[in-house]
């Protein structure tokens, strides 16, 4: 564990503190919420076996948020590997609709961060949401969920 130097807001008023993250992650800390997180994208998983993985250290897929959605996407592409694509921690049991996060919160349709004409749970078979390059640099897409695929985790702190 190392200690991230970060200013945190309390009360209106920025105060600053130590918040741990694992080594491997950073500290995300905005009015939007306080977690730490990693990419991965050299060790490519099925969106099963990418949860398994960030559960093990503690966290679980990052969950898709309205408000912070832009803040990953702008990094996404610098944090490319040899993986292509990085899945997030939302999925559904009836492809194309009904998409919940891994906490249990509804993903709308009217998400703003879906790609064009996503969600489409193209065959009946998608259903694990990704960032996809191919969507307008890493919009939101439902992909099929054995593909393996780099994911980003999310510890709350
Ligand atoms: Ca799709």
């Amino acid at each position: 564990m190392k200690n991230t130097h970060v200013y945190v807001e309390i009360n209106g008023q920025f105060r600053s503190g130590h918040v741990r993250c694992p080594s491997t992650y950073y500290l995300y800390s905005t009015t939007c919420g306080r977690f730490c997180y990693r990419y991965e994208s050299s060790e490519c998983k099925s969106w099963t076996s990418a949860r398994t993985t960030c559960k093990a250290e503690g966290g679980d897929l990052l969950v898709p948020s309205e408000c912070y959605y832009q803040f990953f996407k702008d990094q996404a592409t610098q944090n490319e590997g040899s993986c292509s694509n990085f899945w997030l921690g939302g999925s559904t049991t009836t492809p194309g609709s009904n998409y919940t996060s891994v906490r249990g919160d509804p993903i709308l349709d009217s998400f703003p961060f879906w790609g064009s004409n996503q969600p489409d749970g193209t065959g009946g078979r998608e259903s694990c949401i990704e960032m996809a390059r191919s969507f307008s640099n890493y919009l939101m897409n439902d992909a099929l969920c054995s593909n393996t695929k780099g994911f980003i985790c999310q510890i709350f702190v």
